[in-house]
């Protein structure tokens, strides 16, 4: 947890970023200020204010009154065109969404502009679509009388829904929940990671823009345990929580969330594996998986960071990722050539860092990497770590076991289908697996025996959003996506007409 620090040196340091609470439609002063840092520099790049208790409960009364008014009254049709207007607007303003986020997060420009600020837009889009053609469920019935009756179902929202999000993709975690729940009626309150407030921020701005009611999407920013994620998971005007983050974190919001019975939608940690195949066209798997490893600097939820790969091509399998990882190019996000990022943080990368030490005192072979990169100028202070392959480790290490979130991967032979299927599967986290072969009766029976969410076939992070999104075991509760979402964000009440 950092709060603010002394700005050193004698030159005017640039104006920094202030990040306000937006509550009922306006950004308002107050809250203890924090510092924001960019991690590619380890400077402080903008100051957010955590919200009080008191200004959180002011946003859960703004989100409450917004949905017993107009946004509650408001006509489908409307909803929908005002959530294009919110997609749209993000892209009018794409470039300050994409400075934002790279400010935030240190990635590379090009990865933010095809993947994060398109998927915040696409978000709202997709959602609007949803909610248009969800049929409703009616059932006739005989009645003891002899007469007859109709039941069919309409779907409300559920109210005030806290939304918690992490730092490693934020715009499009935060707008993934945002979206399908402003679409169902509902009132948000976001609390973004204190790491990435920005994105989040902006988007308040967006919904006052095109004209979303006040008090419909709210920010308040802080820290969990006794700030704004604790004040917001406890509170009982909050009638669902979705969250986005580590497990540890999920089960003390299910805590706190447990007094007042509110809904639960968890998307958590894994330790997801990939199973590579001999029959699997070679060079196709190498390039998936290295981008796979390594997208995001490994601070991908879904990365496969146990790669099981068939005896009689793993040699062949771990010089072509090497070799892929040592292309990578660390850097400042706008630096030609940069693909490779830091980590989020200092005590992030001490974190991974740590890892590192371990996989070698557990007896890993280090095929590239396990350091920190030499780089000179600004991003000699940034949160940077080399991508790192390990080979030789046993499968019960503890690196193969806990979640690195780092872009590291542990590579693991096997010999017969059915031991790749086991060790695979021998985790408490089920998030997502992908499959390398050309066998289609393999790929699907694999696949269907991934103890997982999510299973990919020759492809990895390829997202259809109407499709269900979620993780098994200890990596979730519930699923999103399409009709998933709007299941989650709205409840379906029965009505009865004795005829
Ligand atoms: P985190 O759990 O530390 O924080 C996530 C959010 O929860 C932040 O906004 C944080 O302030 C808030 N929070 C922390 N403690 C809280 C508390 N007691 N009450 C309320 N709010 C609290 O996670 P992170 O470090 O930001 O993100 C990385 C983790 O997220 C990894 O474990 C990764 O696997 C997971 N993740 C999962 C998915 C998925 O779809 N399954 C997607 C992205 C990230
Ligand atoms: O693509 C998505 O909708 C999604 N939830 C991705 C999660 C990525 C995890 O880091």
């Amino acid at each position: 947890m950092t709060r603010q620090t002394e700005v050193p040196g004698s030159a005017t340091p640039p104006p920094r970023r202030q990040l306000r609470n937006f509550v009922g439609g306006r950004f308002i002063e107050g809250g203890n200020p924090f510092d924001v840092f960019d991690p590619a520099t380890g400077q402080v790049h903008a100051t957010a204010y955590e919200a009080s208790r008191e200004m959180v409960d002011a946003a859960v009364q703004a989100a409450r009154a917004a949905v017993h008014g107009e946004w509650g009254r408001m006509p489908l049709a409307k909803r929908r065109t005002l959530l294009m207007r919110v997609a749209e607007r993000i892209e009018e303003r794409f470039d300050e969404f994409l400075e934002a986020e790279i400010a935030d997060t240190g990635k590379p420009h090009t990865l933010a502009h095809h993947l994060d600020i398109p998927r915040g837009a696409a978000n709202f889009r997709v959602f609007a679509d949803a909610i248009a053609s969800l049929p409703t469920e009616s059932f006739e019935m005989d009645t003891p009388d002899g007469g007859k009756a109709v039941n069919y179902a309409v779907r409300k929202p559920l109210g005030v829904v806290a939304v918690i999000s992490p730092w490693n993709l934020p715009l499009l975690l935060m707008t993934w929940k945002v979206a399908p729940a402003m679409a169902c009626g509902n009132a948000v309150i976001v609390k973004p990671s204190e790491e990435t407030p920005s994105t989040t921020t902006l988007l308040g701005e967006v919904m006052n823009e095109v004209g979303i009611p006040a008090g419909v999407f709210n920010v308040v920013h802080g820290f969990g345990p006794d700030s704004a994620g604790e004040f917001l998971t406890s509170h009982p005007g909050v009638r669902a929580i979705t969250f986005t983050g580590e497990t540890r974190t999920g089960t003390a919001i299910m805590k706190a969330a447990a007094p007042t019975v509110k809904a639960l939608s968890f998307e958590l940690g894994g330790k997801n594996a990939a199973l590579v195949f001999a029959d699997a066209d070679l060079d196709g798997a190498v390039a998936g998986l290295a981008r796979a490893a390594f997208l995001n600097t490994g601070q991908v939820c879904l990365a496969p960071e146990r790669i099981y790969v068939e005896r009689s091509v793993f040699d062949q399998f771990v010089t072509g990722l090497k070799r892929k990882a040592e292309t990578l190019k660390p850097g400042l996000p706008h630096d030609a050539g940069v693909d490779f990022g830091p980590l989020i943080s200092d005590e992030h990368r001490r974190k991974v860092l740590d890892y590192y030490a371990l996989a070698v005192a557990e007896g890993a072979t280090v095929v590239t990497g396990g350091g920190i990169p030499a780089l000179s100028g600004a991003a000699a202070n940034g949160y940077f770590v080399e991508p790192t392959i390990w080979t030789g480790l046993p499968h019960d290490a503890r690196v193969c076991r806990e979640e690195v979130f780092g872009p590291c991967c542990a590579v693991i032979p096997f010999d017969t289908e059915e031991e790749a299927i086991t060790l695979a599967n021998d985790s408490e986290y089920g998030l997502a697996a992908s499959i390398w072969t050309t066998n289609l009766s393999r790929a699907h029976r694999v696949a269907k025996a991934m103890e997982v969410g999510i299973s990919w076939v020759n492809c990895w992070f390829l997202r259809d959003l109407r499709t269900p999104f979620g993780g098994a075991k200890m990596s979730g509760v519930g699923r999103e996506g399409g009709e998933h979402s709007i299941n989650f964000y709205s409840e379906p009440t029965n009505i009865c007409i004795k005829l």
